[in-house]
């Protein structure tokens, strides 16, 4: 699908994207709606200079401490995330199988639904959640409201990358813990959340697994510790300053 995106061009990357996008709204994985929301993405990307900064690494480090000492994290997949990251989540779920995989959606079709578990169980992850028995999220409305009873409704830490602020908001005040992956700082759900890695996603998750990875084995208290003094909004000062700094 991408052989005519060369190698050498500049924007190889970002294209590729965008191609893995294309061919999840082809596949029915992806709205289309996703596709104006990763449009929106792509911008804050390229004001951040395209690469992993301080304060997503560090944001990384408190995301990795929080999901080794979470009872039943889970990862909760929309059409974009699928599309985008359907290989690097499957690293992810093997690196750390405490990690529970769930679809959920906010243009809500048991078609989409279905085609998305179908991709990511044929990637690699076992038993992705999503079709099971369901109940609501209370102070949410939106189809994103329901939740698993094995996934989402029984975690303690829910990982919702490239959220909208509603749910985020929602699930904080359930007494769940969020982390969540988005670019624009300013975002509704990047200031609600427990832990906002401000980066790309398909350059998060596998420096993600990588520290997952570094930390398996590491003593409780140390993790606990890290976890604690993770300063959320100091992170999101950092990034807004670096956008107004421009990109470089
Ligand atoms: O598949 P569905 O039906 O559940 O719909 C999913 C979308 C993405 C359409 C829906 O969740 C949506 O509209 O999202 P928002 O409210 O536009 O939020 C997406 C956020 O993620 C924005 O703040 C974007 O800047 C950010 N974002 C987009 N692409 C990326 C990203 N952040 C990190 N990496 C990306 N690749």
């Amino acid at each position: 699908m991408n052989e005519h995106i060369p190698k050498s061009h500049p924007r190889h990357r970002s294209l590729l994207l965008r191609e893995r996008l294309v061919h999840g709204l082809e596949a029915g994985l992806t709205s289309r709606a996703g596709l104006i929301a990763h449009g929106r993405g792509e911008a804050f990307d390229y004001l951040l200079g395209e690469r992993t900064h301080d304060f997503a690494r560090e944001a990384i480090a408190a995301a990795s401490a929080l999901l080794w000492t979470a009872r039943h994290p889970v990862f909760s997949v929309n059409g974009n995330v699928a599309a985008l990251a359907g290989e690097e989540l499957a690293g992810l779920a093997k690196a750390f199988p405490k990690l529970k995989v769930e679809v959920n959606l906010f243009h809500w079709s048991e078609d989409r639904l279905t085609r998305i578990v179908d991709h990511l169980e044929g990637q690699g992850i076992a038993d992705v959640l999503g079709l099971g028995e369901t109940e609501d999220l209370p102070g949410l409305e939106s189809a994103r409201r329901r939740m698993d009873r094995r996934g989402i409704a029984s975690a303690d830490v829910v990982f919702v990358p490239l959220e909208d602020g509603d749910r985020c908001e929602a699930l904080v005040a359930s007494g769940r813990k969020v982390i969540t992956i988005d670019l624009n700082p300013s975002s509704r759900t990047a200031q609600r959340a427990s832990i906002t890695i401000v980066d790309e996603l398909t350059r998060a998750l596998p420096a993600l697994q990588a520290q997952l990875v570094s930390d398996r084995g590491r003593g409780e208290e140390e993790l606990v510790w890290r976890r604690t003094i993770h300063d959320n909004a100091d992170v999101l000062r950092r990034a807004i300053e670096r956008i107004r700094q421009g990109a470089v």
